[in-house]
């Protein structure tokens, strides 16, 4: 159950390292559990081989009061590939038809994906100091095309919702993939 809380709350957000503390949970996700979401799945099962690498972190704080119940969020996605892709969030649409959200990109680069239920797609550059809103009905995935950490704080409501399930079988209508050594986005073949 989560706490109410109807008094302002702070937390200390350590730039060096893209972590806040207190937080209130913490979820890893793995290469495991994007099997079905990177296209190479060969590429995913030789990884899983010998290890399973950890791709991103995200650590959360739900500030509810009696009337409100926004979230804080920030993500921390390891750079690196699987097969040609680069590292990324799973990514979902928010259950509820009414809810959007902000992001605000701290440091590293890479793209935001976002695709509407009927068929419009757009991506949005990251690199520090970005910050988009991502409104109501669009899916989202955050791609690291770069050597380094990519973090990024978002900000939502907590009935929201996630759902993941659509993004797990169709993908985004276009995938980031490492090509002649440079991020490129190409037509994702599952669409
Ligand atoms: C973010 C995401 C977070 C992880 O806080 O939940 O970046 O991405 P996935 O949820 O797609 O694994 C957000 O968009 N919240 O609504
Ligand atoms: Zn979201």
């Amino acid at each position: 159950m989560l706490q109410v809380n109807d008094y302002p709350i702070s937390v200390r957000f350590d730039p060096e390292v893209g972590i806040f503390s207190p937080c209130i949970e913490t979820i890893e996700r793995r290469v495991s559990d994007l099997r079905k979401v990177f296209y190479d799945h060969q590429a995913v099962q030789s990884i899983l081989n010998s290890g399973d690498r950890l791709i991103y972190e995200v650590r959360t704080y739900p500030f509810i009061t009696n009337k409100s119940d926004m979230t804080l969020g920030v993500t921390r996605i390891f750079p690196g590939k699987v097969g040609d892709e680069y590292h990324m969030t799973k990514g979902h649409i928010h259950e509820r038809d009414d809810q959007p959200e902000i992001y605000y990109c701290v440091y590293g680069c890479g793209y935001l994906l976002m695709d509407t239920l009927n068929g419009q797609f757009r991506v949005e550059p990251l690199e520090s100091g970005v910050i988009v809103h991502i409104p109501p009905m669009w899916a989202h995935r955050v791609v690291n095309t770069g050597n380094g950490l990519l973090v990024f704080v978002a900000c939502f409501h907590v009935p929201a919702g996630h759902d993941y399930s659509l993004i797990e079988r169709q993908g985004f209508t276009q995938i980031v993939v490492e090509s002649y050594g440079k991020p490129t986005l190409i037509p994702n073949k599952k669409r």
